[in-house]
């Protein structure tokens, strides 16, 4: 050992450190009455992600943030060019949404180096790459792969046929949701030799590619009788397509779908769509509470879960008037 680095290695065993406890602390954040926080949303063009952005803007007063909320308008290298402005501006926390697992790994990294702890709110990263509790602080979020087994379990229990015929519309390719969605659902609906998944094609979680990539693999399968989105925007867009095609969402075809928006919502109340598994977008108040214990010492644990109901034609009027 030269001696330099003899040196460095005595001096942090004298103050009881090793070097990769040192490299994986976390930075710390200071208990005071105003932050600066960041909110970088990946793009606002469904209900779900304007309602999200709202519960951060809607949280802010009484948690004592002064809010920079960024859209990265879709775009996962906007994501990155936004976080990296945002910590030039030199905010005390970000909470990061991350478009897709990958592409946003550089910008989690580079906030750590910048002593920003980092929160990743209702979608993560590639855990290969970065680690709740070294890299960033936690993930606040649904369980991904569980929603989707609830999906297929309503399905086997509810699908009357001999034969299903399964069409499924993915995520964001690349995103933690659509990974974990297909995921729990195929391996569940697996179960049941009833069921075969015809074709799984990605509409980008948008309500208008979910309808043209239904109207595109109707042509191929037009005997599709299930229909599983990985989100009501796009379950919403399916239905438009099949009702075009002269279809009957709801009777001669089952729709199964996540999140829980309004308009889904009143396609169960109208007897067009089976079932939407809750996943809520209301972070903000749990984003202030994770903060705040964050702030006062506390350890948080690597995944801050959020749970998720099932809403049915039982249910579904009954929280409607809760919808965005
Ligand atoms: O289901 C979808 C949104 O990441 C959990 O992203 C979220 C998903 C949500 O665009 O509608």
């Amino acid at each position: 050992m030269k001696r330099r680095n003899l040196f460095l290695g005595v001096t942090a065993i004298a103050l009881g450190l090793s070097a990769t406890a040192f490299a994986q602390d976390l930075p710390p954040l200071a208990q005071k009455e105003r932050y600066k926080v960041g909110f970088s949303q990946m793009e606002s063009n469904n209900p779900w992600r304007i309602a999200e952005t709202k519960s951060f803007h809607d949280t802010a007063e009484s948690c004592g943030w002064d809010l920079i909320a960024t859209d990265a308008a879709g775009s996962a290298a906007k994501q990155v060019a936004d976080v990296d402005s945002m910590i030039a501006q030199g905010i005390d926390v970000l909470f990061l949404p991350p478009r897709e697992e990958k592409p946003l790994i550089p910008a989690v990294k580079k906030a750590k180096a910048a002593g920003i702890p980092t929160f990743l709110v209702d979608r993560s990263v590639d855990p290969a790459a970065a680690v709740a509790g070294v890299d960033y602080v936690a993930f606040l979020g649904s369980d991904f792969i569980d929603q989707g087994k609830r999906a297929a379990e309503w399905t086997i229990a509810n699908f009357k046929g001999e034969k299903a015929v399964v069409v499924e519309l993915e995520g964001t390719t690349g995103s933690s949701p659509a990974n974990d969605r297909k995921k729990g659902f195929d391996d569940a609906l697996a179960a049941d030799a009833r069921f075969e998944i015809v074709a799984s094609q990605t509409g980008d979680f948008a309500r208008d590619l979910g309808r043209q990539v239904m109207e595109t693999l109707l042509q191929a399968h037009p005997d599709v009788n299930v229909v599983y989105a990985h989100n009501d925007e796009m379950a919403i867009g399916a239905i438009q397509a099949l009702e075009l095609a002269g279809r009957k969402p709801g009777e001669d075809v089952l729709i199964v779908s996540i999140d829980g928006t309004r308009d889904a919502l009143q396609a169960i109340i109208d007897g067009k769509m089976g079932v939407t598994v809750e996943s809520s977008p209301f972070f903000g108040p749990l984003a202030c509470d994770v903060m705040k214990r964050y702030a006062a010492g506390e350890k948080i644990e690597p995944w801050v879960q959020v749970k998720d109901r099932i809403f049915t034609k039982e249910n579904a009027a009954d929280h409607i008037a809760e919808a965005y």
